[in-house]
């Protein structure tokens, strides 16, 4: 691989360069990337229909760390882990983040888990018993607890709340109870916290979900205040939505704060990021990067659950795929593409963004984790590393991580 890629990389740079791209600075943006990954992405998952346990699994939280920092290891970009609580409830959350730090990455993202329990059949935060919207509001006060002890500054929420047919209850009345419980919340964050608000149109409400789309978020943040952000999620669209349209209008309104990276066919699938529909992943980047512009700060991080694929490999394919399909957006001949705006010319406009996309970038990338410590080919690296046995022999006794 390395004297192959020495040549294209040359190749490439050249190439670039003569296009007029300032590689130097697509370079150092490659290196300032940061992609979070989540500690639910290790354990084992499946569907509805069953699961499939893998070998080498994490039985606790500390080992999905472990295993997040040896992604972080071998890409070089993904120095946080994101948590799940009760998941990855510990006694002692200070020990947690040591261990992070001592295996070189950090707690990001502390996502709370509203819906699990009996309790919440009719939902958390919109629930119609004051006793239950109070258990949630306590459960959503702790996280913000647990995010000062791990060194995290972001709550991020997903509900499950909706209803399954109608009638069943009020939308506005839902709606004003969920107001009730997240300010409570928002008001016990210190002033560096955000809170991101996750929209999703379906499941596991089937009628109507309390937070469906990106109105419904956006509106939410508004009335709670500066430091909530809405929370993309790839899967979480209907089919013919432009992802990237809502992409640029949250940026527009400074309320973009976070991002679930997967891919989907049909529903919320949580497939590897790129892995179904990689041109629209590289025209969220393009939108993306006007965020960086005005230096927003926008949490890049992945919501994958790996049922069938080995689970390590997965996570650093959709790494790769990240640092692909943002190098190309970094290739962009911006000046270009605003003088084809402005003269009409709607093609050259267009065949700017398929030259960058067509640009093959996987040298660029791959020098960039070598650059970050990170491998080359990092899933070759990963193989002959040998981890996977390494860890089914040191993991063999006890329970492996899952759902629930
Ligand atoms: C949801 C959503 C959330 C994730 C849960 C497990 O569909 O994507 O982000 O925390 O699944
Ligand atoms: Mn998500
Ligand atoms: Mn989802």
């Amino acid at each position: 691989m390395d004297s192959t890629n020495g040549k294209s990389y040359d190749l490439l740079v050249e190439r670039l360069t003569a296009n007029g791209v300032d590689v130097e600075s697509v370079r150092e943006r490659l290196r300032a990337q940061h992609l979070e990954t989540p500690s639910w992405g290790y354990g084992n998952t499946g569907t509805r229909f069953g699961v499939f346990p893998q070998p080498g699994v994490p039985r606790d939280p500390f080992e999905k760390i472990s295993d997040a920092a040896e992604v972080h290891r071998l890409t070089g970009v993904c120095p946080t882990v994101a948590i799940h609580i009760p998941w990855d409830r510990v006694d002692d959350y200070g020990e947690l983040k040591k261990h992070a730090e001592s295996f070189g990455v950090g707690i990001g993202a502390v996502n709370p888990n509203l819906f699990q329990e009996q309790e919440y059949k009719l939902g958390s935060v919109c629930h119609p018993d004051s006793a239950v919207r109070r258990q949630a509001a306590e459960h959503l006060l702790e996280c913000v607890e647990v995010a000062k002890e791990v060194g995290s500054d972001v709550l991020s929420l997903w509900f499950a709340d909706g209803t399954n047919y109608a009638g069943q209850d009020s939308f506005v009345e839902r709606r004003h109870r969920m107001l009730d419980c997240l300010s409570e919340a928002y008001g016990t964050m210190p002033s560096g916290m955000r809170m991101l608000l996750e929209y999703k149109p379906y499941e596991p409400a089937f009628y109507h979900t309390d937070l469906a789309d990106w109105g419904a978020a956006l509106t939410m943040c508004q009335r709670l205040g500066e430091q909530a952000q809405v929370l993309v999620d790839l899967g979480h669209h209907a089919k013919e939505v432009n992802i990237e349209y809502v992409v640029a209008l949250l940026l527009d309104e400074g309320r973009l704060g976070g991002f679930h990276f997967n891919n989907r066919k049909y529903g919320d699938d949580d497939l590897i990021v790129g892995s179904v529909n990689p041109f629209e992943l590289f025209l969220i980047y393009v939108e993306l990067l006007a965020a960086e512009d005005y230096g927003a700060r926008i949490d890049y991080m992945l919501d994958q659950t790996h049922n069938i694929e080995p689970k390590m490999e997965a996570m650093i394919l959709s790494v790769t795929n990240l640092q692909e399909a943002y190098a190309k957006a970094l290739l962009v001949d911006r000046d270009k593409l605003n003088e084809a705006r402005r003269s009409g010319d709607i093609l050259g406009a267009h065949r700017l963004l398929l030259d960058a996309y067509a640009t093959d970038v996987r040298p660029l990338c791959a020098r960039t984790r070598e650059e970050l410590g990170g491998a080359a080919d990092p899933i070759a690296a990963f193989k002959t590393s040998g981890y996977t046995g390494r860890m089914a022999e040191e993991r063999k006794e006890g329970a492996q991580a899952g759902w629930g």
